[in-house]
């Protein structure tokens, strides 16, 4: 039933203010691109963000493989979220106790609570880590929001089954969720946004373990967001590619609640 409700509907169900902010920005762009920025040198992200700021609504890092990392980068990706109207998810899978990501979502050199609207964050620790995040906000005063992890995309992945439904479960139990991370439509949550990884266009794999899938079948799967990341950035022309996913993946999401 989730995958045959408009987006604008989706919004007002959403109990996480961030979620709500998604489905609205991917109904008024007409986009449902993650675009995942794994790039090492802080300028090239900075220009990516540039080039492909309008057609994305969200925007993940990975700030711990870039080599030049500075308080400065994260002003400019503020500034460019902000004249393009994207948000920004630090795809950092915390995983560990209530104390220790707390001190890792606050602290350290990145302090990512500061800056990232959404961080994504693996189930295996149990709801105890939902809690251990929100103390990491005490000082923070705009809204975030967490994706966790049900179903990872690689090969051999042990996301699977009681795991899986158990992630949803602690997805579902509190308003700090934004959504949830998985390949398939496990879950009936309308206010929640389905986030799904592994997409390029033409199934395949990588050679250490990515598995693909095409726009039309993840969106078929209950995608809401795609995270697309090399279909794009290893791309000759990357503002040409970014298009070409923007119109498959909104074309195939008319489609899925037309149908
Ligand atoms: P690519 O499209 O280049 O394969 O990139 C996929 C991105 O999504 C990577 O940044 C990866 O960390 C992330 N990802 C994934 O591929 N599978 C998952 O199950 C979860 C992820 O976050």
């Amino acid at each position: 039933k989730r995958l045959k409700i408009p987006f604008h509907v989706r919004a007002s169900k959403a109990k996480n203010a961030i979620a709500s902010k998604l489905f609205n920005l991917m109904e008024s762009k007409q986009s449902t691109i993650c675009l995942a920025a794994d790039l090492t040198k802080a300028d090239a992200v900075i220009e990516l963000a540039d080039l492909t700021g309008p057609h994305i609504v969200l925007f993940k890092t990975h700030v711990d493989i870039l080599e030049d990392f500075s308080n400065d980068f994260i002003k400019r990706l503020k500034e460019l979220a902000k004249k393009h109207n994207f948000l920004i998810m630090e795809d950092r899978k915390f995983a560990d106790i209530g104390n220790t990501v707390s001190l890792q979502y606050e602290k350290g050199i990145y302090k990512i609570a500061e800056w990232a609207d959404i961080v994504t964050v693996h189930a295996i620790a149990g709801q105890s880590i939902i809690d251990g995040l929100k103390n990491g906000l005490q000082k923070i005063s705009e809204s975030r929001g967490l994706f966790i992890l049900a179903e990872m995309s690689s090969k051999g992945a042990l996301t699977i089954g009681e795991y899986a439904l158990g992630a949803v479960t602690i997805a579902q139990s509190s308003d700090m969720v934004a959504g949830i991370v998985c390949q398939s439509n496990i879950f009936s949550n309308l206010g929640l946004v389905q986030l799904t990884p592994g997409v390029k266009l033409s199934q395949g794999s990588d050679n250490t373990g990515q598995q693909y899938n095409t726009p039309e079948f993840v969106v078929n799967s209950g995608a809401d967001l795609a995270v697309v990341g090399r279909g794009i950035i290893e791309a000759e022309d990357k503002l040409a590619a970014t298009l070409e996913y923007k119109e498959k993946l909104w074309t195939a999401y008319l489609k899925r609640i037309s149908d």
